[in-house]
């Protein structure tokens, strides 16, 4: 018997028990909460690692973070009076507004009364004897449920790269996703920034704007298209809201969770200048309506992908003003949209600027930190603050941090140890009653997130109230069903973009992780049809007993 195992049971506090163990209070886990609470009346109560709720929004302090999702369809949809009272102040809100938001859902509902804070899951236990989950936490305590929900988020580890000398950096150091609550001086500061994903073309044009210098180290250049954020006018919210209702059902019935209808036109259906005209529409209007809207099989065909791909260096070229920086911004080994593509305010404009500087680590790597800076194979940056924009253990760090155990002592770490295995990224067979939101297997990270964390809540929140009207105890995907989907799921992979490049959905960035593609490529309606004939087909693939 492993060491963690004998640790849960032999904690010395009687356990307290609960119906529903919900870990991590963000999105998910707050709906989750007031589903099982308030809709099912069941006893549950949520840990949460953090100091507050908001879960991305509570730790993404960084200067210039921000959604990327418009904030009419990057929110609930659960409550037509929530929807109907809150106002949005502009189509890309910035994260205090964002947490406002959460905060605000929180104090509506009454849920901080369940939430534990600065508790955080270390282990979790299931007792066949009982059929009870045993979850021990960072305080000591141990708690016993039927049911143990999984909300720990899918950008939520924190990953900072394992580069030699950094304990001995004599000036500050942050992790973007872990940024301090009070904010950091970059006044007359020599800041470098590692990263260049979503969170760093957000905050370089930020920080220098208040730094001294801007040293920006760069692995993969980015396609990025302008966000053109802007205020929503009383006549826009106004609208937004009347139309509330068919912009919720668009978002369901979508590939990616967006209420925009996909463009039906090839991209190489049109001549150079027709592709060019709406290419430079959409880049005018800003957002990801550039990837979506444009052309339907721009992450279908490697040919359509190529001509956004050099629409966008074309700008990019023609935005920064020195020819070596610009080229070695403009990407060209991997298709647009096989990262998660980033939108900015002004990212390739901040490259023009006097006090920021490009260093392209591909071509002198990074060696080491040094009490003073960072010595790159062709000599040492001196800096002050370094800033980690280097993104997350994605889809399963947060998971498997936790050591969990399933029938027979099985570890998930073990089972997990070649790549991610789920049955709808909903459950895992040998962990009965342990459902996963948006886990990997579901489309999660490849869409506006609220509405595949909506659907999963409301089915997983249906299968508990099915499991105690049946009067089962337990629910476990079965091994076949499991396989099944993990195969689909790679197959499905395999059609598009997504497998050509090294993506955090494939595990790329996290050195030693197994490369496997992670979310589920079908989109959000195709998905959301899958679960329910799953459930309508009395949970076809997985085993009721008890
Ligand atoms: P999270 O918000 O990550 O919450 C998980 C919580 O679980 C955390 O608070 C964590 O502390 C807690 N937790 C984890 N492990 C434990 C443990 N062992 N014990 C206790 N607690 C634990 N998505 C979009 O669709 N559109 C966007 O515009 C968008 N913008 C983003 C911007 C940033 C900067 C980032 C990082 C992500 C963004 N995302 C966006 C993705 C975003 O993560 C989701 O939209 C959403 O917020 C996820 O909510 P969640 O509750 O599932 O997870
Ligand atoms: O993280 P990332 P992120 N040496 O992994 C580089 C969401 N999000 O925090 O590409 C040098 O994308 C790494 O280089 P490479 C969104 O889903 C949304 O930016 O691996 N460089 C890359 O440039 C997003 O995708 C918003 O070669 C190293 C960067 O660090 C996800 O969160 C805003 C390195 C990491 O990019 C993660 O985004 C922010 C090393 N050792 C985030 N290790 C919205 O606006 C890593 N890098 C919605």
């Amino acid at each position: 018997m492993s060491q963690s195992f004998a640790t849960a049971h032999q904690r010395a506090v009687e356990p307290e028990h609960h119906d529903v163990v919900i870990i991590g209070a963000g999105f998910s886990g707050l709906y989750m909460l007031y589903r099982v609470r308030d809709v099912l009346g069941l006893d549950t109560v949520v840990f949460e690692a953090g100091g507050g709720l908001g879960g991305t929004w509570y730790w993404n302090r960084y200067p210039g973070a921000r959604c990327d999702s418009e904030s009419f369809y990057y929110s609930y949809s659960f409550s037509e009076e929530l929807e109907q009272e809150w106002e949005w102040t502009s189509k890309y809100p910035e994260q205090p507004e964002i947490l406002r938001y959460l905060e605000h859902v929180a104090d509506r509902f009454d849920l901080r009364r369940d939430i534990r804070f600065e508790t955080r899951v270390e282990e979790a236990v299931f007792d066949e004897k009982t059929a009870r989950w045993l979850v021990g936490t960072d305080d000591g305590q141990r708690s016993s449920a039927q049911f143990l929900i999984s909300a720990v988020g899918c950008l939520s580890a924190a990953n900072v790269p394992d580069i030699p000398g950094l304990d001995c950096f004599e000036g500050d150091w942050y992790h973007t996703g872990r940024w301090p609550h009070d904010g950091v001086d970059f006044a007359n500061k020599r800041v470098g920034q590692i990263g260049t994903g979503s969170t760093g073309i957000q905050a370089a044009p930020v920080i220098a704007a208040q730094a001294a210098h801007l040293t920006v180290f760069q692995r993969t250049p980015n396609y990025s298209v302008p966000a053109r954020d802007a205020a929503l006018t009383p006549e826009r919210r106004a609208e937004i809201k009347e139309n509330y209702p068919a912009i919720r059902k668009h978002t369901r019935e979508s590939f990616g969770g967006f209420p925009y209808d996909p463009s039906s036109r090839s991209a190489l259906e049109l001549t150079h200048d027709e592709r060019t005209a709406v290419y430079e529409r959409l880049w005018q209007e800003g957002g990801f309506k550039f990837l979506w809207g444009s052309f339907y099989d721009l992450l279908l065909n490697e040919e359509a992908n190529e001509t956004a791909a050099e629409f966008i260096r074309s700008k990019i070229r023609e935005i920064v003003h020195d020819p070596t920086v610009a080229e070695t911004l403009a990407p060209k080994d991997h298709p647009y949209g096989s990262k998660r593509p980033p939108i900015d305010t002004d990212y390739f404009e901040t490259f023009n600027r006097d006090n920021v500087t490009l260093v392209d680590v591909r071509a002198e790597p990074i060696e080491q930190i040094t009490p003073t800076g960072l010595r790159t194979t062709a000599g040492d940056h001196e800096l002050d603050i370094i800033v980690f924009a280097t993104g997350f253990d994605a889809m399963t760090g947060a998971l498997l941090a936790i050591d969990i155990r399933g029938r027979d002592g099985l570890s998930l770490r073990d089972k997990w140890a070649d790549g991610p295995r789920t049955y709808l990224g909903l459950q895992i067979a040998g962990f009965p009653n342990l459902f996963t939101i948006t886990g990997p297997g579901s489309p999660s990270v490849l869409s506006n997130m609220p509405v595949s964390i909506e659907q999963h809540v409301e089915w997983i929140g249906d299968c508990i109230a099915h499991l105690r009207a049946a009067g089962r105890a337990t629910i476990e995907a079965t091994p076949a069903a499991e396989e099944a989907w993990v195969d689909h799921v790679a197959d499905l992979a395999q059609l598009g973009m997504f497998s050509k490049a090294n993506s955090w959905y494939v595990g790329a960035n996290i050195p030693g992780k197994k490369r496997v593609f992670m979310p589920y490529v079908g989109g959000v309606a195709n998905y959301r049809h899958r679960c329910d004939a799953v459930a309508a087909n009395a949970y076809e693939g997985f085993e009721l007993s008890g």
